[in-house]
C-alpha cells in the first residue's frame, strides 16, 4: 500500500467522522482532492439529505480539479436519491483518478459507481484503509449485509453493579455521562425498552436534541400489558411507537402505534424476528436501553453488535436495586480488559466494544 495514498485517505476518514451523529442512516463519508502533490479541496457529508462528500469537496476546490486525484472513503453513488449521482459530478469535473476505501454495499450502488467511472476513462483504485472505513460506518455495512439493524446495548451501573437505586437521587451516572447518551441518540433511528421499564418508569423517550427527525420508540411486550395511559402513547402524533408482542393482535387503533406480532424463542419474544421486522421498516441502528431482562435476552440470543457501559464510582449497597445479570457482569469484566474505547466523564467511566 502506498504511504501517500494512505495519508490522504486517513485525512478523508477524519473528515468523514465529523458527520457521525448527523448523517445517519446515511454513511459518514469524507473526500480529499489532490493535484500535483498538493491538497486542493476537502469535503464531507455533513447532514442527512445534504450534498455528498464529493460534491462538497468539488465545491470547496480552490483551483480547477481537472487532472486531479480524488480520495473518498466510500464508493461514489451512481443513483438519484435525495441528491443526484456523485459519479456524474466526478466525470464532469475532469477527475483523473479515484481512490476509494470501501465499496458501497447498498444494492443501488454495489460496484456500479466504480464501473461508471472506469467506463468514463477514470482510473479507479479501491481498498485503501478499507477496514477503518468499514468500522467507521459499521452499522451501515451491517444493515446492508444482514437487512437487520445494528444493535447497541447500553446500560449504566453503580460500582457494585446496581442498575437502579431506591433513594430519591434518580440517577446512577452523572450529568456529563447522561449528556453523552443524548449524543448517542442522534445516531440511532430507534430506541428499544422492555415492558417492565414502561411499567416502572413510564418514560417518554422523545429526547433527541438538535434534530427534527423521528425516533421510533420500540417496546417489547409479549403479553401486551402496556397501560393505555402511558406517556409513550401521549406523544405518538410526533413520535411513533412500535410494540412487539407474541399474543394475538388487539384492537389498539391509536394513530402512531403499530403492534407487530412475532413468534416465540424459548418462551419469550423472538428477537431475531423482531429485528428482521425493523429492518423491513428501514431501521438501521437501534439503542437497547433496558431493562436488565431485555439486555440479558439480547446478549443470550447473541444479537448485540455494540455494547456501551457507563459505570459510576459510587457503591450503592443498600441503596441499590436490580443487579446486573450474570451475562452482563461477565461482559463487563471482559470489557475492562478488552475494550474498543474508554472514556471518563468526571468519576464515571464509559467502556465501548463491538461484538465479533
Ligand atoms: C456518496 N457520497 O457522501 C454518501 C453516499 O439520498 P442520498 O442522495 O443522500 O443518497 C444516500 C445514499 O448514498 C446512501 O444510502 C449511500 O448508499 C450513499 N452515500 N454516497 O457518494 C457520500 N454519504
Ligand atoms: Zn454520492
Amino acid at each position: 500500500m502506498n504511504a501517500v495514498d494512505e495519508k490522504y485517505m486517513r485525512l478523508a476518514l477524519a473528515l468523514a467522522k465529523k458527520g457521525i451523529g448527523k448523517v445517519e442512516p446515511n454513511p459518514a463519508v469524507g473526500c480529499v482532492i489532490v493535484k500535483d502533490g498538493k491538497i486542493i479541496a476537502k469535503g464531507f457529508h455533513k447532514e442527512f439529505g445534504d450534498p455528498h462528500a464529493e460534491i462538497n469537496a468539488l465545491k470547496n476546490s480552490k483551483q480547477s480539479p481537472v487532472g486531479s486525484t480524488m480520495y473518498i472513503t466510500l464508493e461514489p453513488c451512481c443513483h438519484f436519491g435525495k441528491t443526484p449521482p456523485c459519479t456524474n459530478a466526478i466525470i464532469k469535473a475532469g477527475i483523473k483518478k479515484v481512490i476509494a476505501a470501501a465499496k458501497d454495499p447498498t444494492e443501488k450502488v454495489s460496484g456500479k459507481g466504480f464501473k461508471i467511472l472506469k467506463k468514463a476513462g477514470i482510473e479507479v483504485i479501491t481498498g485503501i484503509c478499507k477496514n477503518e472505513a468499514e468500522i467507521l460506518n459499521a452499522p451501515f455495512f451491517h444493515f446492508a449485509r444482514t437487512k437487520r439493524p445494528w444493535v447497541i446495548i447500553k446500560w449504566a451501573q453503580s460500582a457494585d453493579g446496581f442498575l437502579a437505586r431506591t433513594d430519591k437521587k434518580r440517577w446512577i451516572t452523572n450529568p456529563k455521562s447522561r449528556k453523552d447518551v443524548h449524543k448517542l441518540r442522534k445516531k440511532i433511528q430507534a430506541i428499544l425498552i422492555g415492558i417492565n421499564t414502561v411499567l416502572a418508569d413510564d418514560p417518554m423517550l422523545t429526547a433527541r436534541p438538535d434534530t427534527n427527525r423521528q425516533l421510533l420508540r420500540i417496546v417489547l411486550d409479549s403479553q401486551l400489558k402496556i397501560p393505555a395511559d402511558c406517556k409513550l402513547f401521549k406523544t405518538t402524533k410526533k413520535t411513533p411507537v412500535c410494540i412487539f408482542t407474541t399474543t394475538a393482535k388487539p384492537k389498539i387503533t391509536q394513530k402512531g402505534v403499530e403492534i407487530v406480532k412475532v413468534g416465540k424463542y424459548k418462551g419469550r419474544i423472538n428477537l431475531k424476528a423482531a429485528l428482521a421486522e425493523l429492518g423491513k421498516r428501514n431501521i438501521q441502528q437501534i439503542l437497547v436501553e433496558g431493562g436488565e431482562k431485555v439486555i440479558t435476552s439480547f446478549l443470550k440470543q447473541k444479537l448485540a453488535d455494540e455494547v456501551i457501559i457507563y459505570t459510576s464510582a459510587e457503591k450503592l449497597a443498600k441503596k441499590g436495586k436490580i443487579k446486573s445479570s450474570q451475562i452482563m457482569r461477565n461482559l463487563y469484566n471482559r470489557l475492562k480488559k478488552n475494550y474498543k474505547d474508554k472514556k471518563r466523564f468526571g468519576k464515571d467511566i464509559r467502556l465501548t466494544a463491538f461484538f465479533k
